[in-house]
């Protein structure tokens, strides 16, 4: 005979998690720096959004880099090459960040001299959406390549986003995807949430995102 007992592991993970996030959020908002999960599909373009950002504020504001590669520091070295300080983080099997890694992230950090903390997170639409990290922003970049029903397949991640991207809408027309019915699945699944279609590459949208980043801010720049 089998008796049946219910353990709320996946409950307890994310309630130890969403503590460790709180934590996090404490050290950075003493610091005074405003911090943004970078989520998205694989290839989706976050790390190349970070680049270009890097490029075009980072006169203005003092960029740092948390890079989540599942192995070696390939997204942690490109960011390197941007000159502002880094941390590459492991996740081995895991499909996502977590706060406890990211605290030891923020250790690694000189956090008395950032303003603004971009976390990539690693590139998949379902894990990450659970795990808080410390975050003051969301945001959920995915491209036209993945195929314009890649927004209303995952719902749960854009329903926790603060921002949208639909990136990639240079080639939108060679993969016969509909940017336009991306941002409409997003609305309906995330009312009034803002949401970006950008080419990274021709440089499209990038403004807007820009201004973004900078109403984000919380602090001025010390
Ligand atoms: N055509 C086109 N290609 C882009 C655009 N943005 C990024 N790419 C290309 O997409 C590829 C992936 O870009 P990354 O920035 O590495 O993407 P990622 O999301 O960081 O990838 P992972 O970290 O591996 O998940 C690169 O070859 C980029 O050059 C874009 O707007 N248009
Ligand atoms: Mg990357």
């Amino acid at each position: 005979m089998h008796t049946v007992e219910e353990i709320n592991i996946g409950y307890d993970v994310l309630e130890a998690n969403s503590k460790l996030a709180r934590k996090n959020r404490n050290s950075l908002d003493k610091f005074k720096i405003t911090a943004f999960n970078i989520m998205g599909a694989i290839g989706s373009g976050k790390t190349m959004l970070v680049e270009k950002t890097i490029e075009r504020i980072g006169k203005s504001f003092r960029i740092g880099a948390i890079a989540g590669d599942v192995v070696a520091r390939l997204d942690a070295s490109r960011f390197e090459k941007s000159g502002i300080p880094v941390v590459g983080l492991n996740t081995g099997k895991e499909c996502h960040l977590d706060a406890h890694l990211v605290e030891h992230g923020l250790n690694s950090l000189p956090l008395d001299s950032l303003d603004i903390l971009f976390i990539e997170n690693v590139g998949n639409l379902i894990c990450p959406a659970d795990y808080e990290l410390g975050e003051h922003k969301r945001v959920v970049i995915v491209s036209v390549s993945e195929g314009d029903d890649i927004v209303e397949k995952h719902p749960l991640i854009f329903g926790t986003a603060d921002l949208i991207i639909i990136n990639k809408i240079d080639i939108a027309e060679a993969v016969s995807a509909d940017a336009d019915k991306m941002v409409r699945d997003a609305r309906t699944i995330n009312p009034g949430i803002d949401v970006l279609k950008m080419s990274i590459r021709t440089g499209e949208g990038l403004y807007e995102w820009i201004k973004f980043v900078k109403k984000s801010i919380k602090y001025d720049a010390k």
